[in-house]
């Protein structure tokens, strides 16, 4: 009972360093955390990941503007390169279990739910190559190619470049390889509806999400 007390006011502290903009306390908590063994994905949903919804609900509503959106990502982006280190860490030693290319679609530059993705699929065990951000439709392409991809992931946070997604599996198909690939996609606005009306093979809810799905698309359950 103790314990969890302990826990949500730890939480509740590392959401406030977000919504502060306070990088430097943002990163010292999430050492803290680490030391004491605490879970980083936990860290992220019930910490970082509060805090930034918070700054991103306010700023819908105009109550924030987008200097504190971007302090706050700049912190959550500071405090998630620290756990992501530590999350990839965990799968270093594992063999392979597929290769995937993973970006966030042409359009948008929003990058920390997608290294979050990125970081826990390599902890699973996948070999995963990060596109980065606003990456065009032909650079999927290409990289499937390249890297003789597994799966390609797709990211978005924009209700306006969610329909890139469709393009990229539009594209895969003319290039002729889309029956060599999975397609799996996610991010905020995109749903299991519109997943499926793109001819997407999974959509992700979450990391977690995104790893169950890539073990049933890569035949690994
Ligand atoms: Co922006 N932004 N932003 N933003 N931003 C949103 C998305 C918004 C909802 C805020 C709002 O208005 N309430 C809104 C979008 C509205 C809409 O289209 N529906 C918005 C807007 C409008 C904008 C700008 C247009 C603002 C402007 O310039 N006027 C602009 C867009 C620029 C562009 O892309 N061209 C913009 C810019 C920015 C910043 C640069 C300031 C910053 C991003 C910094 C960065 O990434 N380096 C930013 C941020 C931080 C946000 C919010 C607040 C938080 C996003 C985030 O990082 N969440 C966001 C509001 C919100 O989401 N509540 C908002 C934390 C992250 C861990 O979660 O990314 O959801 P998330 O990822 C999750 C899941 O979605 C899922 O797993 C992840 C981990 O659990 N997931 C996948 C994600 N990808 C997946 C892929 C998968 C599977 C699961 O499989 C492949």
């Amino acid at each position: 009972m103790k314990m969890a007390q302990i826990d949500k006011d730890y939480f509740d502290k590392l959401a406030q360093t977000i919504v502060d903009c306070d990088k430097e306390a943002c990163v010292r908590l999430v050492k803290e955390g680490l030391d004491k063994g605490t879970d980083p994905l936990e860290m992220i949903s019930q910490g970082l990941g509060k805090g930034i919804k918070k700054v991103g609900d306010d700023f819908g509503t105009g109550a924030c503007f987008l200097p504190e959106l971007i302090g706050a990502a700049d912190a959550m982006k500071e405090g998630v390169a620290i756990l992501d280190e530590n999350i990839k860490a965990q799968g270093k030693t594992r063999k392979s279990l597929g290769r995937i290319v993973i970006g966030t679609v042409k359009g948008d530059i929003h990058d920390i739910g997608k290294s979050v993705v990125a970081a826990v699929l390599q902890a699973n065990g996948y070999d995963v190559v990060d596109l980065g951000i606003d990456v065009p439709e032909e650079t999927f392409i290409k990289a499937v190619n390249e890297y003789q991809a597994d799966c390609v992931a797709m990211s978005s946070l924009l209700t306006l470049t969610i329909q890139a997604m469709g393009t990229v599996i539009q594209k895969l198909k003319d290039a002729g390889v889309r029956n060599k690939v999975k397609v799996i996609v996610g991010g905020a606005p995109v749903t299991q509806e519109f997943a499926d009306e793109i001819g997407a093979d999974a959509y992700g809810h979450d990391a977690a999400d995104a790893v169950h799905k890539m073990a049933i698309l890569l035949g690994r359950k």
